[in-house]
């Protein structure tokens, strides 16, 4: 068998002997897994679930239904609100100085009032200057938002115990259905609630790594300008490099047919794991799955979520991602033309040699949100 069969055999195996489907689900449970069930099913086997009926008992299920206890709770506080022209924050755009390539572009982060900030996300639509989230991820539940604790469970018990320690970070995210998170993968276990309206997740295994097509982008940042109401995007000075997933599951209709043959492994490969998560309802969303994330917001206008990261084992099946991810895949040639740090246009594969030395970063390529032990890098 060619190197190109014996990976996609692998993508084959990984579904019917690991996740034990071909079908495009994951497993849903009724009500949450002691923590032995969770730990042998699920994170042993790096398997993602779905929990319903997982946060009845969480205040927050009904005290956020509407805005006033919200409001009240937060009302001196401070959160940081992440602007974008287009709702996608942490993707790629057109290169500022060279719109024909990419760059990876984060939001214009505006420290705000939290009654301010919810009606910047109510106010978030087509016409609308910008798009609002609040998305800040370094803990910000045990932060900005400590006065909404009592609201949900500090952590979640049957997974505290299956891993053996508590939550690294808490997170809070509030949107509406224009707020987009881009194909990434995260260094965590990831339990996540939602609280009201509904999250869509595409989930793809760890082992399809060469179906993202990561490459090196120039980091480059908005920033907002409320006198004159537009945006401006800066490439980072020194150059930084983010190694970032290409594939836009969703391209737009006048970019379907080339995002189609740039990125055939995607698109002609197998189907994402597609799951929604409702209110009530908890993800296990395993260490370094490549996720995309929508939103539909409930009838208020908002969707909001929170969700619990735990440190994850840095173990052999962290070692044979690597390993595979070092491998090229033969199908991937230079397709993508993407800048070098020396201003010259060169091919991904050239760029990721040139940067890293090594071949592509493994380590970087997850947003990082929090200060780690585990030595890898800060991307945000
Ligand atoms: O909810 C979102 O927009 C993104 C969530 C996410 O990427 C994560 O929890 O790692």
């Amino acid at each position: 068998m060619n190197p190109e069969g014996r990976i996609e055999k692998l993508w084959e195996e990984v579904r019917e002997l690991g996740l034990g489907t071909n079908a495009a689900q994951i497993e849903r449970l009724n009500s949450p897994p002691t923590p032995l069930e969770f730990l042998r099913h699920f994170v042993s086997q790096n398997k993602p679930c779905l929990i319903s009926n997982a946060t009845h008992h969480w205040p927050a299920t009904s005290l956020w239904s509407s805005d006033t206890h919200l409001l009240e709770s937060l009302s001196s506080a401070i959160v940081s609100l992440h602007l974008t022209p287009t709702g996608r924050a942490d993707s790629l755009a057109p290169h500022p100085s060279h719109p024909s390539s990419l760059c990876f572009a984060s939001a214009h982060v505006d420290p705000t009032p939290f009654p301010l900030a919810l009606r910047s996300i109510y106010s978030s639509n087509f016409d609308s200057k910008f798009v609002a989230y609040a998305q800040q991820q370094n803990d910000c539940f045990r932060s900005e938002y400590s006065g909404l604790a009592g609201d949900c469970e500090a952590h979640v018990d049957w997974a505290t115990e299956a891993l053996g320690c508590f939550p690294e970070a808490v997170n809070l995210w509030i949107g509406n259905e224009l707020s987009v998170t881009s194909f990434h993968k995260d260094h965590y276990e990831n339990l996540y609630a939602v609280i009201t309206g509904e999250k869509h997740f595409l989930l793809v295994p760890p082992t399809d790594v060469h179906r993202m097509y990561i490459h090196n982008y120039p980091a480059a940042q908005y920033s907002y300008s409320k006198d004159s109401g537009e945006f401006k995007l800066e490439l980072e000075d020194p150059v930084r490099y983010v190694p970032w997933c290409s594939v836009d599951p969703y391209p737009s209709p006048e970019n379907r047919d080339m995002d189609r043959s740039k990125f055939p492994l995607y698109f002609d490969g197998p189907k994402p794991f597609e799951v929604t998560v409702k209110a009530g309802d908890i993800l296990y969303l395993p260490s370094m799955w490549f996720h995309h994330v929508r939103q539909s917001p409930d009838s208020r206008g908002r969707t909001i979520a929170i969700n619990y990261w735990y440190d994850m084992q840095f173990d052999i099946k962290y070692a044979y991602f690597n390993f595979l991810q070092s491998i090229p895949h033969p199908s991937i040639s230079s397709h993508d033309l993407v800048l070098h740090e020396n201003g010259s246009v060169g091919s991904s594969a050239d760029t990721c040699i040139c940067i890293s030395g090594e071949g592509p970063d493994t380590n970087a390529e997850e947003r990082i949100k929090v200060p780690d032990n585990n030595g890898d890098s800060d991307e945000k």
